[in-house]
């Protein structure tokens, strides 16, 4: 998706354009800002910042202000954000939670405290407003019976089981009271990049910051997950509470520490708009510092009678604004340039930095995407270059401080040959890459087994890119069919792997030969084919050999396969070394079909499965696609809306609260014949 001008946020003169052209910018900016909600709500996979997505939110309002006729009903300025995704049980919101409007100049806080004193007068909170995951919790008597996520503010998911799991938050409060409270749970950034670093090691899939980190820890199915992350949580509202009446926030916010409750930290009462806006400058200087990310600060009118005299728009409370700081920008050295090959042979130059504190982590490399960047930018080594943090996403190199220059800096050009192999490396005409041309490329390799192990292609946990350097490093494996001939003995050689971390990944490498069929063909790494076009093929075909023999007519009469696609995926089953692979990879005994042959068959339509302990046949997520493909749902908690409880080895509590509530417990062996 191309980058829209996002940073020119006025609608400067609307008449220039004609309005044929506004409508087509709306349209676009109405994709995109829904696509993009969609990776950050249900995949926990942001792809743009917070402060992009703020600005392309902020020029359709404009639009939309100017020329109201031309609102779009899928516009999200027509809904409340928000997903709620089908894995957890449901929950209606006693009390709506609410999102905040946003503003980005300290005049717009001047305007929110004029329409305040137009309903009479009253003291602010200003409070840092931390970048995690918003929930309810509920307690009755003072005990904790619900946690449930934010979701679209009136119907959020039930995450009990795993808010259970969190260390700071109270089982029981210090007061038998019934009360449901509101805060943000959020990871460390210290938990943060340590979690990271260990998911590096084992070869999932990082993070792209805290946030994700934490929502994908919360929204966890299987709640040992969730516990063996070290999340944390600050409480900031209460939302419903029995006999009791507040008249300020502030003293709410004392309340709820009385209460036993980690409350929000930096919370400061100020007496008038200029020391609240004094607030959120001591906020802006001392972010850095923070323990955790932030992405704004809150500023609440404190006097609740007024809160109501306010009272809410259709989106959000009219008594409380979140100010966005712009982007955090450090300068740094630019220490050296290196060069790193991808899984297609792209040769992506790297800026290595003089380490420095930007938004949150510790950056000291970033790419510098290809050699037309460096030149644009105008880059040498030894420069000071200014980076800035693209939406806690990427961090970017925006350009240089060319003040700074002593004269010691260095040229860089890309190289001709390639640095892991020696083969020439041609930049195609057209293209921004360089690309190695070694058919044999160790570094091609490293990232093309990575690839096949994600868990996007056939989910072998535990053979990260460190793994997969030992084994190429040892000679264990010089091709991808290499991994299912892995003995126990060729891990337990590796250093520092243990016996146990060996027989665990013996055990995933024969569990993803279950794979889907959409896993094996995504895992090939072909050009142009991910997840989205690996499912639509495996749905189309259903066996591999039926896509080995598709003609490039076929592959394109099925929407979102488009010319170049099929011409990518026509050509790599059309190459000898892709047919020797797939033969080696069927005499292993890996599964070359759909899982689920009949898409029409909905055998487990209208019931809910939760699954625990550990499977022999299937990885979790094997199974839960199984259940979904026949029209089932799975869920992590058990209630008594659940039909039936998976249980493998090792089946913990849920278990024990299935036989609690006579809820059928299926064994694996009844789960098979159930899919037979
Ligand atoms: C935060 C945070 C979020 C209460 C009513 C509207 C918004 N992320 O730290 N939200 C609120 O306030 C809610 N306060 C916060 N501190």
């Amino acid at each position: 998706m191309d980058q829209l001008n996002i940073f020119n946020d006025e609608v400067k003169d609307t008449k220039e354009h004609n309005k044929e052209e506004i409508k087509k910018e709306i349209k676009d900016l109405v994709e995109k800002l829904n696509y993009y909600s969609h990776l950050y709500y249900d995949e926990d996979n942001p792809q743009i910042s917070d402060y992009e997505y703020d600005m392309m939110n902020n020029r359709l309002k404009a639009l939309e202000k100017e020329n109201p006729e031309l609102i779009l009903s899928n516009s999200p300025t027509q809904h409340v954000g928000g997903h709620v995704k089908s894995d957890f049980e449901k929950v209606t919101h006693e009390v709506p939670l609410q999102s905040l409007q946003d503003v980005f100049d300290f005049e717009s806080i001047y305007e929110f405290d004029k329409r305040v004193h137009e309903n009479g007068d009253t003291n602010y909170c200003v409070e840092t407003k931390i970048d995690g995951l918003s929930c309810a919790l509920k307690y009755e008597k003072g005990i904790l019976v619900q946690g449930a996520t934010r979701g679209d503010g009136n119907v959020g998911e039930d995450v009990t089981a795993n808010v259970l799991t969190i260390k700071s938050i109270p089982h029981k409060l210090k007061e038998p009271i019934d009360i449901t409270v509101r805060g943000e749970v959020f990871l460390s950034s210290k938990d943060f990049e340590k979690l990271n670093e260990e998911r590096e090691i084992t070869g999932e899939k990082l993070f792209a910051n805290a946030r994700n980190a934490a929502a994908g820890s919360l929204r966890q199915l299987d709640s040992k997950i969730t516990a063996s992350r070290p999340l944390d949580i600050y409480i900031f509202n209460v939302q419903k509470v029995d006999n009791k009446k507040f008249y300020s926030h502030f003293e709410e916010l004392e309340f709820l520490a009385s209460l036993g409750f980690n409350v929000v930290p930096f919370r400061k009462l100020c007496k008038n708009i200029d020391e609240a806006i004094d607030a959120i400058k001591e906020i802006g200087e001392k972010r850095d510092q923070l323990s955790f990310g932030i992405d704004g600060a809150v500023i609440k009118v404190d006097d609740l009678e007024l809160r109501e005299k306010m009272g809410v728009t259709f989106k959000f409370p009219r008594w409380a604004v979140a100010y966005k700081y712009p982007p955090e920008q450090k300068e740094t050295l630019l220490k050296e340039i290196s060069l790193e090959v991808g899984r297609t042979g792209v040769i992506t130059p790297v800026a290595i930095l003089e380490p420095v504190r930007l938004a949150g982590s510790t950056i000291s490399k970033t790419t510098l995407h290809n050699e037309d960047f460096i030149k644009e930018k105008g880059l040498m080594i030894g420069d000071r270059v200014i980076i800035q943090k693209q939406g806690d996403v990427i961090p970017e190199v925006i350009g240089v401080n060319k003040e700074k220059r002593t004269g010691n800096e260095k040229e860089f050009s890309m190289p001709s040959t390639c640095p892991v192999c020696g083969a020439p490396a041609i930049r195609e005409e057209g293209e921004a890459a360089l690309r190695c041309t070694g058919i044999e490329c160790p570094a091609k390799l490293l990232q093309n087994i990575y690839h096949f192990a994600s868990k996007e292609g056939m989910n072998i946990e535990g053979l990260g890119i460190k793994i997969v350097e030992q084994l190429i490093d040892n000679n264990l494996i010089s091709n991808i069919a290499d991994i299912y001939d892995l003995k126990l003995e060729d891990i337990k050689q590796l250093k520092k792997e243990g016996t146990k971390f060996a027989q665990n990944l013996v055990n995933s490498i024969e569990i993803s030969k279950n794979s889907d069929l959409s896993n094996l063909i995504c895992s090939f790494g072909i050009r142009h084919v991910g997840k989205k076009q690996a499912k639509i093929l495996a749905k189309k075909y259903k066996t591999l050999d039926n896509l080995i023999n598709a003609s490039i007519e076929d592959l394109t009469s099925k929407d979102g396969i488009g010319d170049i696609i099929a011409q990518s995926i026509f050509d790599f089953f059309n190459d000898p070394q892709s047919l020797d692979l797939i033969e080696r990879l069927k005499k292993a005994g890996v599964n070359m079909n759909s899982l689920v042959e009949e898409s029409d068959d909905n055998r487990f339509e209208g019931k809910r499965f939760v699954l625990t302990g550990t499977l022999q046949k299937y990885s979790r997520e094997q199974a839960q696609y199984i259940i979904e493909s026949f029209g089932g749902k799975t869920s992590s908690s058990v209630s008594n809306k659940t039909d039936y409880v998976l249980a493998g080895e090792d089946a913990g509590s849920k278990l024990t609260k299935a036989q609690e509530l006579g809820i059928a417990i299926i064994s694996e062996e009844d789960f098979l014949k159930m899919i037979e």
